[in-house]
């Protein structure tokens, strides 16, 4: 078993009493677990394993999980956490109401589903079905996400669900369908291993990923060229051997000028091209102007940078790309996903060993929960609700008339505005905390005010909660069975460590249960996740997103089979496309030609700054779940304003010094963090904070208008330095600014 180079004292001084790392015989005097269970992270797309330890039916620490092949024991110091949720002092263990004048009270489990069920009821007799809405989320297993598409169509009869992924993985999601017709990342991690040139845009992977960079480093070994694409020097810049300082914004203009340098220097794949693609000609077309002095003047880039990573990029035998939210959180982060593509088939890298392309997904479940039908737009398999065979197929396997089954429903955002002007009067919220995550956040809270009733089914009081007029209280990741899909597109087992504590409850018993209050059991009759996973399956046979071939017994046998998997005999898919098979339908990989568009908000001079907007590797998400964690917090107790010397020297603005920031939306107060790893025209704010620290009341809800994700990384604002010097915070702060 692997040591770390430090010693027992110094880890549990940094990670609490709990950890076992490393082994217990370094722990004399503690208590031995009674078990040890394989499962995986609860927090992003990476889905480590790892063993959680149980005492007592509480998860009290954790081993490494050093088989399971993708992070072989590797932890960040969230997963290394991640298990001080599990007895914590805020969880909420029973049912609470929001009584007038009171607060939130506990009730019984039959007084909570009475009254939601009641709401529910009085609420779609009097405005109709679709006025009763469901908000969801990609933390939820497989099952759980299936289940939460199902409930709304069969037992609320709603069009007006969708989940958090919008805000994540849909630009992704859209791009790879309209190029590839499928929705994966096309190679396992382990193909990064031998690829000559690696480039990541948009995805500060050391602090969002940690455990992926384990598989560049092993490149670089190799000696692979890695070409880093972001306005931040983020940490895994400072090792790169290229780092393009795009403007946020302007991503599109940068891959169009690299398509038009491939072609004009004839560093193409035309075999590729010609038998595997179409419309290489357009999209060609569509970059004809874009010079290399045309791109350095959009993206702030120095033409001889954008030269020098289109001939590493042309010139390579092996390559991989990879991107995250830094191309896709945008009003044309399609375009930007698709620009990305557009140099990959150009170049026919795909495919092959060591030749890869994709989108880190996100979240925990961000793969699987974007696949089985807890979409607007979406049923299980990745099918599409509008299309009347997906539609028969589905209706069929749930034993419902199509007729009955809703159509298309809003966005997310769409839905916020949709209650802002009373179409929607009703709320169901699973694994969302929409008013820290959603752009404009002052305007999502006075839709949340204008809910007739709100139901919200979490662990914790999350700040959308705090709106609730029923709190359901439902199950972290280790209390119940399931599968979720790794970035990878494996599908893994989680596995139930623990019982819900008090009286808490599974979010599958809950929704089961509110789907028997409304009349629909003889719909919803499985007796435990592994008979959801197998209607799964059924349902999503013959879709894109094909699980057919897998079951619970083949996962546990392989430690994670890839999907498609349409048969039992079938070993999965690790590596998409070596067929040259495209799941388009003329099997045809497909260009698409990309123009450049200017960001939905522009700097001008009342707010000639760029504001952008992403993460630190010790918070998670809205924060519900990391800002509970000491440690965590420790690490980065508050958002801090990233900004260039440059810059800082331009407004007068000093080191840890309160910095008024306002934009079109709002303005608040954050200490300035002058670090010289960003661009001198943008500053940075990490978003995982509510109410005043938030980043989101300063963030436009500018919506791409192909996958309807919001512009978190663009928009203008202006600096104030405001002459306060703000307690410099523990080693956070050095933290941010290595
Ligand atoms: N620690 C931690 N890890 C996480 C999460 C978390 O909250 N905390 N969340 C998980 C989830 S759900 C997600 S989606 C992923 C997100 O993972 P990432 O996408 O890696 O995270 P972000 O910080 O949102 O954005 C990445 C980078 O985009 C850059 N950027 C901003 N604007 C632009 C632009 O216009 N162009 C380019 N090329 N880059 C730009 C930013 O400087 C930032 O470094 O992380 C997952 N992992
Ligand atoms: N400004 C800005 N805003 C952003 C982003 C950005 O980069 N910048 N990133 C966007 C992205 S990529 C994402 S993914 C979203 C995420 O935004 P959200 O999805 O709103 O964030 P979470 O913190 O995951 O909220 C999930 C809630 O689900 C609960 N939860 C977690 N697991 C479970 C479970 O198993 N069961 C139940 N019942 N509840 C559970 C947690 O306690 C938490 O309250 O934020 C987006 N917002
Ligand atoms: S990289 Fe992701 S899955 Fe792995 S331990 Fe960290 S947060 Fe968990
Ligand atoms: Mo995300």
């Amino acid at each position: 078993m692997a040591h770390l180079p430090v010693s027992p004292e110094k880890l549990i001084e940094q990670f609490g009493p709990h950890l076992n790392y490393p082994p217990r015989e370094g722990f004399a005097g503690r208590d031995e677990p009674d078990k040890a269970v394989k499962t995986h992270c609860c927090f992003c797309g990476m889905q480590c394993g790892i063993k959680l330890l149980v005492k007592n039916d509480k998860v009290v620490g954790f081993d490494p999980w050093e088989e399971f092949p993708f992070n072989q024991g590797r932890l960040c110091p969230k997963g290394v956490q991640r298990y001080m949720q599990n007895n914590h002092p805020d969880r909420i263990l029973q049912p609470l109401q929001r009584k007038e004048g009171v607060g939130f009270t506990p009730v019984s489990w039959d007084e909570a589903m009475d009254k939601t069920v009641a709401e529910i009821k009085r609420i779609q007799e009097k405005y109709g079905k679709n006025a009763f809405s469901v908000l969801s989320g990609v933390s939820l297993t497989n099952e759980k996400s299936y289940l939460m598409g199902k409930f709304a169509r069969v037992a609320l009869k709603t069009a007006n669900l969708d989940y958090n992924g919008r805000l994540c993985m849909v630009s992704a999601g859209a791009g790879n369908k309209k190029a590839f017709g499928l929705d994966r990342t096309s190679n396992t991690y382990a193909d990064l291993e031998k690829a000559e040139v690696i480039i990541v845009a948009g995805a500060n992977i050391s602090e969002t990923f940690p455990t992926l960079t384990h598989w560049v480093w092993r490149a670089r070994d190799h000696g692979a060229k890695l070409i880093v694409v972001d306005p931040r020097v983020i940490p895994l810049a400072r090792t790169a051997d290229l780092h393009l300082p795009v403007r946020p914004g302007t991503d599109s203009a940068l891959y169009g000028a690299i398509l038009k340098y491939l072609a004009d220097h004839d560093m193409l794949d035309h075999d590729f091209i010609d038998n595997h693609t179409t419309d290489f000609d357009k999209a060609l077309a569509a970059v004809k102007d874009y010079t290399l002095e045309w791109a350095e003047e959009i993206t702030g880039i120095e033409k001889a940078k954008i030269e020098l990573a289109a001939q590493w990029w042309g010139k390579a035998k092996t390559s991989f790309l990879l991107h995250a939210r830094g191309i896709e959180h945008h009003s044309k982060g399609v375009d930007n996903v698709l620009g990305c593509i557009n140099i990959v088939l150009a170049t026919g890298r795909i495919g092959k060993p060591y030749c890869g392309y994709g989108t880190i997904t996100g979240q925990g479940n961000g793969q699987g929960g974007r696949e089985h039908g807890h979409k607007c737009d979406q049923l299980p398999g990745n099918r599409d609700i509008t299309n009347p065979e997906h539609r028969k197929y589905i209706a069929g396997v749930w034993g419902i008339d199509e007729k009955d089954m809703p159509g298309k429903g809003y966005t997310a955002y769409e839905l916020i505005e949709a209650i802002h002007r009373g179409e929607v009067k009703g709320l169901l919220s699973i694994c969302f905390n929409p008013l820290v995550s959603l752009p404009n956040n002052n305007y999502v809270r006075e839709a949340l005010e204008k809910l007739e009733f709100y139901v919200c089914i979490d662990f914790f009081m999350n700040e959308t909660a705090r709106h609730a007029d029923i709190i359901l209280a439902g199950s972290l990741q280790e209390e119940e069975e399931g599968t979720v899909t790794t970035a990878e597109g494996r599908v893994v087992r989680i596995r139930k460590a623990v019982n819900p504590p008090g009286h808490a409850r599974s979010d599958t018993s809950i929704i089961l249960e509110l789907a028997k209050r409304l009349g629909a059991e003889d719909k919803f009759t499985y007796r435990n996740s592994e008979e959801l996973f197998n209607e799964l399956r059924v349902a999503s046979k013959g879709g894109t997103a094909d699980y057919y071939g897998i079951t619970y017994q083949k996962i546990e046998d392989t430690m994670g089979v890839f999907w498609p998997c349409p048969t039992l005999d079938h070993p999965g898919t690790p590596r998409l496309w070596e067929d040259k098979k495209f799941a388009t339908p003329d099997g045809k990989a497909h260009f698409n030609p990309v123009t450049y568009r200017d960001p939905g908000e522009i700097t001008d001079e009342e707010y000639p700054v760029i504001l952008t907007t992403g993460r630190v590797v010790s918070q998670y998400l809205s924060g519900t779940q990391t800002r509970r964690i000491g440690k965590l917090v420790d690490l980065y107790p508050e958002p801090k304003l990233e900004i260039h010397p440059e810059l800082a020297r331009k407004y007068g603005i000093k080191q840890n010094e309160l910095v008024q920031v306002s934009t079109r939306r709002g303005t608040d107060e954050f200490p300035a963090n002058i670090v010289e790893t960003i661009r001198t025209d943008t500053v940075f704010l990490p978003y995982h904070w509510p109410g005043k620290k938030s980043a989101n009341q300063f963030t436009p809800a500018t919506l791409d208008p192909v996958s309807k994700i919001p512009e978190f990384k663009v928009c203008a604002c202006n600096l104030k330095p405001l002459g306060v010097i703000s307690p410099p915070s523990t080693a956070s702060g050095a933290y941010a600014s290595i």
